[in-house]
């Protein structure tokens, strides 16, 4: 990489605007408000919102449990319509909103677009699952019964999003929300309030269409409350929300776990990752190299999927630590905006800072440390690129056990493969992660009961990019909840359990006999 970086451009708010404009977004929700808005490649103000009050928060949620008492009563199939509406705006808005999203997180281009595309990925998989909402039929003990369980909408879909997928989390959550007839009240980020408007505008545009061809809409079936802590508090402790999708820190999902646990709602909580993979002595280097390279300084390190601890075989370590460090010198780093650069900045000036800490607490705990400084961009004083920092620890020590959301790998090396899955395994959170190798025991033994005790295990591909059609969360501190594909739509909505007498005796479960 050339240190040598080519200035910002300070136009960043005139672009937003234009943006927000294409994308059915009025400007005076982003224009006159108490709170600026920064963009992180410059560190620039390019917007001013206002945030929710108390009250007119309460007022949205109470209005959405109206909205959900006549969607729940809309054919499953017809609400898919509506997702199809929206997948297809997404579809023609990928673009916009792709470089908005790149704009407000600093996301390179490809990876802003690849958010939309998420969006789009799960909006196709709702409308094929609003014809597959399954029960059960189950045989029953009891002559002319029948028992059965069937899947009814569950009410209004608290989702609370973090910055680094400011949209994809929503669609998320949405998407299989709108399906199963529940309605949506959406917290994002303070991080990322204009992504959250445009996506707002779009699913208003599906509305708008989806009346038009003589669907049925209740008024505030999706909402958004633009706020700080106090607002997502209010959301999570509103009698009418029986469900709250929560993506963000481990201190986050403390807060909100027992608060939904008080009032018995239920939560699905994507928190902390501290994914890690294993090298081992017959993997192929020239994958793992390019796998690792995009799992670590991908996004930044900004991924709560991004790999932060690598166990690498003492019989291969010489061989792929030098390759692994020319291309942590080399990675290009910069306006993200600007073809060819392959890391964009820290979300913001706190982000650096604790990166800075938890590799000065590497250092104390005796680990080596290459890259990690702050790389200045004319025109973007305000901004925070650093060089991805890549860390030989000399155990598991140290800042390791903690997740800090940004680019730093530590390297581990191992022996025993026992002994490195173990370290694996030992951290509190448990999100993503993956071997490399072309031993099928150690890929298997990795995979199974005994392997990698996370939500998503891979073999030769890193913990980061999951697709929308496999169950997306993580176990222990991560938090336990599942989005996206699979069934995690069945979280979702509420199970009922049937059972249907026929005939015309009453014959007693068990048994039992209560003649009278
Ligand atoms: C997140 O970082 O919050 O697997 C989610 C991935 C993406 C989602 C990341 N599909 O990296």
């Amino acid at each position: 990489a050339s240190s040598k970086q080519t200035p910002v451009s300070k136009s960043l708010a005139a672009e937003t605007d234009a943006l927000l404009a294409q994308l059915g977004v009025e400007r005076i929700s982003y224009t006159g408000g108490a709170t600026a808005t920064r963009s992180p490649i410059t560190g620039e103000i390019i917007a001013h919102i206002d945030n929710v009050g108390a009250a007119k928060a309460q007022a949205t949620i109470d209005r959405a449990h109206a909205a959900f008492l006549e969607w729940r009563l809309v054919p499953a199939p017809k609400r898919g319509e509506l997702v199809r509406l929206l997948g297809e705006e997404l579809r023609a808005n990928k673009p916009a909103l792709g470089r908005l999203v790149s704009i407000e997180v600093g996301k390179i281009a490809a990876e802003g677009l690849g958010e939309v595309q998420e969006m789009i990925d799960i909006c196709d998989f709702a409308v094929g699952l609003s014809r597959q909402l399954y029960g059960l039929t189950i045989a029953t003990e009891r002559g002319e019964h029948r028992m059965m369980e069937t899947w009814h909408p569950l009410g209004v879909t608290g989702i609370i999003s973090a910055f680094n997928f400011p949209v994809a989390v929503w669609c998320w959550n949405a998407a299989l929300a709108l399906v199963c007839g529940n309605s949506l009240v959406w917290k994002p980020s303070e991080k990322t309030p204009l992504t959250a408007l445009a996506v707002q505008g779009l699913f208003e545009r599906a509305v708008t269409r989806f009346v038009q061809d003589g669907g049925a809409a209740p008024a505030g079936l999706s909402a958004i409350l633009l706020g700080d802590r106090e607002i997502g508090e209010i959301l999570v402790d509103h009698p009418k929300v029986p469900l709250v999708s929560a993506t963000g820190s481990t201190a986050m999902g403390r807060a909100v776990g027992p608060r939904l646990a008080r009032r018995f709602a239920r939560a699905i909580l994507e928190l902390g990752g501290n994914n890690a993979a294993i090298v081992t002595p017959t993997a192929d280097l020239d994958l793992t190299l390019r796998a690792v390279a995009f799992a670590a300084m991908g996004t930044a390190g900004q991924r709560c999927t991004t790999l932060r601890r690598l166990f690498v075989h003492e019989s291969i370590y010489a061989t792929l630590l030098p390759r692994l460090k020319r291309a942590y010198q080399s990675v290009p780093v910069g306006n993200p905006l600007e073809d060819g650069n392959l890391v964009g900045p820290l979300i913001d000036g706190a982000a650096y800072a604790s990166m800075q800490t938890a590799l000065a607490d590497a250092r104390a705990a005796g680990g080596t440390v290459i890259g990690g400084d702050r790389i200045a961009l004319e025109n973007a004083a305000e901004a925070y690129y650093v060089r991805p920092a890549l860390v030989e620890m000399p155990g598991q020590c140290g800042p390791v056990a903690h997740e800090t959301f940004a680019p730093i790998l530590y390297v581990i090396k191992y022996d025993d493969f026992d002994a490195a899955l173990d370290l694996h395994n030992a951290v509190p959170q448990g999100l993503s992660s993956a071997i490399f190798t072309n031993d099928l025991r150690e890929a298997e033994g990795f995979l199974s009961a005994r392997g990698s005790d996370c939500g998503i295990a891979n073999v030769n591909i890193g913990p980061s990019g999951a697709e929308i059609g496999g169950a997306f969360g993580g176990e222990k501190e991560t938090g336990g909840g599942r989005e996206s594909g699979s069934d995690a739509w069945k979280a979702y909505m509420r199970r009922a359990t049937n059972t249907v007498n026929f005939g015309r005796t009453l014959p007693l479960a068990q048994g039992i006999r209560f003649d009278l």
